[in-house]
């Protein structure tokens, strides 16, 4: 048999393209769990990326030179890279509209931030054909094809409607909604029999995945068997494979990274700064998913509650810019810039101001430094997939003296839930609480926490998700990966019951 390569679809290549002051084009590395996840991979397997470079097609350098770039890509990641290029409407309306302005919102139960403007469907069609027609060109019919997160949930279906044969898979980043909010979408029934054109669909939670099946009971009364910790849907034209396969991170690069010369310095020099205080950590990227706003108004009531803390605690909030020019992404700047000017404006003391607001995207190591030496991270998204923030914050804690303030939202709460700190982001009374005892929690139940919560991201780490789906998917092997948990809060904080 011919070797079979890895081609990994996604909205965006692992590479971004940058224009230099004077004018001159420059690719630059991307970052992100998923580039160090599968750069390994693809580059063993003889690999293929395709994506799109995060260009305008009007805007791109001319021919020969974006095909020098890419050639210099492909050098440099040790896999192919294969652009796709969009043009100024299609990236309005299949990534800013139906994308960003429907889907997003959606699946992160915010139906009411939908804008289910009728345009943007046929763009997100085309665009996914466009995808489509990208692995025909570039696989063959030994590859297999791993498609990436709701950009691109047509493809699969495309790809069939092109006559391709490949063994696909699917990977859906953020959360998959429960039935009543997934019924809003006017193209409900498209989504869902696209999803299904794959041989196997991953999802980040076993909540996740219940909604799908949910969804796909309610809407096709198509059977579901159970196998292994998998489940097959039976469609009458074939099968579909779907599971929970929680993505992870690069555990040893952040212990190492927390380890170096450079990031203890750094580390020291942010304490020495905000001398004789605890300090707490929120990082997240610009999104009213996050809860921002939430996370500031809770630690606000909890200096009032807890005039204790006031001079002793300083949270650290570093907003990474994200989708700028949306209007609503500048609203939410502002609302979280006029909280923090209130927050600070109403308790600060010579000598101590509550929060230091950060608003840019900080260096790896710096990053790092924070992770490393904050006490605390408040981590409490109002919905997410995952949050990788969560784990690389347990991972860069090698002192192992940090505690974890973990939204239930997030699905970082189905692994962590017994050794974090769990909070309902919408309750303040009891955000201002937990973060009251986190400060007062002593050293020996800190310590043990993070110990549990560094062993368990540990094992189940980047490469262990890698390696789990693709097995699954490749070579069909649905018995030796481990079983994700149901997680529901319970009164006395426990997991719920898995009786389905
Ligand atoms: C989607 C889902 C799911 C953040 N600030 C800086 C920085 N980051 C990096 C972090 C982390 C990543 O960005 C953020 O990952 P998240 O998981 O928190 O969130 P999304 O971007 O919303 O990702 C999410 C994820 O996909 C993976 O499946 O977990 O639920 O929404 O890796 O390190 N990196 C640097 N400077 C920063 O200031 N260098």
């Amino acid at each position: 048999m011919e070797k079979r390569r890895l081609a990994v679809i996604s909205n965006r290549l692992p590479i971004v393209l940058k224009k230099e002051q004077r004018g001159k084009w420059q690719i630059e590395p991307g970052s992100g769990g998923l580039v160090t996840a599968l750069g390994p991979v693809l580059k063993n397997r003889d690999g293929i990326w395709i994506g799109w470079m995060g260009t305008n097609a009007e805007e791109e350098p001319a021919g020969p030179l974006l095909k020098d770039l890419i050639r210099r890509g492909t050098r440099e990641t040790g896999y192919s890279l294969k652009p796709v290029h969009l043009t100024k409407e299609e990236v309005n309306k299949y990534y800013h509209g139906f994308s960003n302005e429907i889907l997003w919102p959606l699946f992160h139960d915010l139906f009411s931030r939908c804008n289910f403007d009728l345009s943007y469907w046929p763009f997100y069609e085309q665009v996914n054909r466009k995808f489509a027609q990208a692995v025909v060109s570039n696989t063959d019919e030994n590859d297999y094809v791993w498609v990436q997160d709701y950009q691109l949930i047509l493809v699969g279906r495309e790809l069939k409607r092109l006559g391709l044969k490949r063994q696909t898979g699917y990977f859906l980043h953020i959360p998959f909604p429960p039935l009543d909010i997934f019924l809003k979408l006017p193209w409900r029934f498209e989504i869902l029999e696209a999803l299904m054109e794959y041989d196997l669909v991953g999802f980040q939670t076993v909540r996740d995945l219940r909604n799908f099946v949910g969804c796909v009971r309610a809407l096709f009364n198509y059977k579901v068997a159970k196998e292994k910790f998998m489940n097959r849907i039976l469609r009458p034209d074939g099968e579909v494979l779907v599971g929970a396969f929680p993505i992870s991170i690069d555990y040893r690069e952040f212990e190492d990274l927390a380890r170096t010369g450079e990031v203890a310095e750094m580390a020291w020099s942010i304490h020495e700064n905000l001398p004789n205080r605890q300090l707490v950590l929120g990082v997240d990227r610009l999104d009213y998913t996050k809860g921002i706003p939430h996370r500031l108004l809770a630690f606000a009531h909890a200096l009032e509650c807890y005039p204790d803390m006031r001079r002793k605690v300083t949270l650290i909030q570093v907003v990474v810019p994200s989708r700028v020019d949306v209007e609503e992404y500048g609203n939410l700047k502002q609302e979280i810039e006029r909280i923090v000017g209130e927050i600070n404006g109403r308790f600060t003391e010579v000598g101590w101001t509550p929060i230091h607001y950060i608003y840019r995207s900080l260096p790896r190591q710096e990053l790092v430094a924070y992770y490393k030496t904050c006490e605390i991270a408040l981590v409490t998204p109002l919905k997410d997939g995952m949050n990788l923030i969560a784990k690389e914050y347990c991972a860069s804690n090698i002192e192992e003296k940090g505690i974890l303030i973990l939204s239930e939202f997030a699905g970082a709460a189905s692994q962590l839930h017994r050794d974090a700190l769990l909070v309902n982001p919408y309750d303040r009374q009891r955000m201002a609480d937990t973060i009251h005892a986190a400060l007062r929690m002593q050293d020996d139940e800190r310590q043990a926490r993070m110990r549990r919560l560094r062993r368990f991201i540990k094992r189940h780490d980047i490469i262990n998700w890698v390696n789990s789906f693709l097995h699954a998917g490749i070579a069909r092997n649905l018995g030796d990966f481990p079983q994700a948990e149901f997680f529901v809060p319970s009164p006395n904080g426990g997991v719920g019951s898995d009786d389905e």
